[in-house]
């Protein structure tokens, strides 16, 4: 059984920039409803005892639901890790010498990733990822797919996405995508993808 972790700050807590009503409903159904499909759809299968990584990483073989839910539940917990009261700002120590090394500047990496979350036609994500060199990459998913899943042509390890589904922003923004994303910029715990940085060269390295 997967459960949603705990949101560490108030639902209103990530105003102006993202609103306590669109927090609610994204973290209390939106995500609640992606990890009771994804416990329905694996139940008494072989799904159940395999972490969500290993299961994401093997999705090309499960059903529609599975993919779906699976990705749901996966990307929303990162999401949410990733935002902080306190984030924004110029990432700093070794993220934001990987940012700066890669894209040539914050200022850079934030236009492509930015680029990329607007040329996302209709519901998905745009991902910062590092890939199985240790290096860092964008890119984005349609749905609710995401990198880590063996369907997708850029496999990697995420470490910050940004959701582009409506149902992200459109109580607050409707239809003004790119408002949203230069206000999630706003509100990204570096320290956080930072943490994830570390962890996903570890785990690639010894994949290596
Ligand atoms: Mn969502």
């Amino acid at each position: 059984m997967f459960t949603k972790p705990t949101l560490t700050y108030a639902y209103d807590a990530l105003e102006p920039h993202i609103d306590a009503r669109t927090m609610d409903i994204h973290y209390n159904k939106h995500h609640q409803g992606y990890t009771d499909k994804l416990n329905k759809a694996i139940k008494d299968t072989h799904y159940e005892e395999m972490s969500i990584e290993e299961l994401l990483a093997q999705v090309s073989e499960a059903g529609k639901a599975v993919r779906n839910n699976g990705g749901g539940y996966y990307n929303h917990s990162l999401f949410w890790s990733i935002l902080s009261p306190e984030g924004g700002g110029e990432p700093h120590s070794d993220i934001g010498g990987a940012i700066e090394h890669t894209f040539g500047s914050y200022d850079d990496f934030r236009k492509v990733f930015k680029e990329t979350a607007l040329n996302r036609f209709g519901s998905g994500w745009a991902w910062l990822s590092v890939n199985e060199a240790g290096d860092l990459f964008i890119s984005s998913t349609p749905n609710q797919d995401n990198p880590m899943m063996d369907v997708v042509d850029r496999r990697g390890i995420p470490i910050l996405g940004v959701d582009v589904w409506e149902h992200a922003y459109y109580l607050k923004y409707q239809n003004r995508r790119a408002e949203y994303v230069d206000a999630f910029f706003k509100v990204i715990d570096w320290e956080e993808v930072n943490r994830r940085f570390q962890e996903a060269k570890i785990e690639m390295e010894a994949t290596a």
